[in-house]
């Protein structure tokens, strides 16, 4: 069977993930896993965070679960957290980012106020998920995107898809 990457699209909550997740899918053929929805479908939970009116995700039964997908390969994983998946599942890592008044924006159509639509917007200026990503992963396959219009979405598309292509040509 062909070889096919695993691909990690990670970022604060609102960058445009499932956005530029599900179009790539179509674009490449790969598969998309939201783990919000793989959560929820298998009640994947440990608990829940009454500060942020969640439930807490069971990162342990979230990785037995995709395990054996991730080895086969050509999964495309969407989730706002990066440092609970093994290292050896990627082999490209992509941090969107977002300005923060853009953000701000999205975020509040969303639903989100208070605390949380703040708390997710500091999050983003402080560059949280990117520092983490590159604590998890290897820094030369850690990358970051700017996200902020359709032009960057399109253009993002573009490379991601130009990347899996050549990523395949090296490895079948
Ligand atoms: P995430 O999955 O990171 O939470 P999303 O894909 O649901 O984000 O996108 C949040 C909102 O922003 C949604 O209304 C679509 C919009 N959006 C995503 N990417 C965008 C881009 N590059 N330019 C403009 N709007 C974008």
């Amino acid at each position: 069977m062909r070889k096919r990457p695993n691909i990690l699209l990670t970022g604060t909550p609102g960058v445009g993930k499932t956005t530029l997740g599900k179009e790539l899918a179509q674009r490449t053929g790969l598969t998309y896993v939201n783990i919000g929805d793989l959560a929820q479908e298998g009640q994947l939970y440990d608990g829940y965070d009454e500060e942020y009116q969640c439930p807490i995700l069971d990162e342990d039964r979230v990785v037995d679960e995709l395990d054996e997908k991730m080895v086969e390969g050509g999964q495309i994983v969407d989730y706002h957290g990066c440092d609970l998946f093994p290292e050896r599942w990627f082999h490209i890592v992509f941090v969107l980012r977002t300005d923060n008044t853009q953000l701000y924006t999205r975020l509040e159509s969303r639903g989100y106020t208070g605390k949380k639509l703040q708390d997710n917007v500091q999050c983003e200026i402080f560059q949280t998920i990117y520092e983490e990503a590159v604590e998890a992963y290897n820094e030369e396959i850690v990358h970051q995107l700017p996200s902020n219009t359709p032009d960057d979405l399109e253009r993002n598309l573009e490379q991601i898809v130009q990347w899996t292509e050549q990523w395949m040509k090296d490895h079948n």
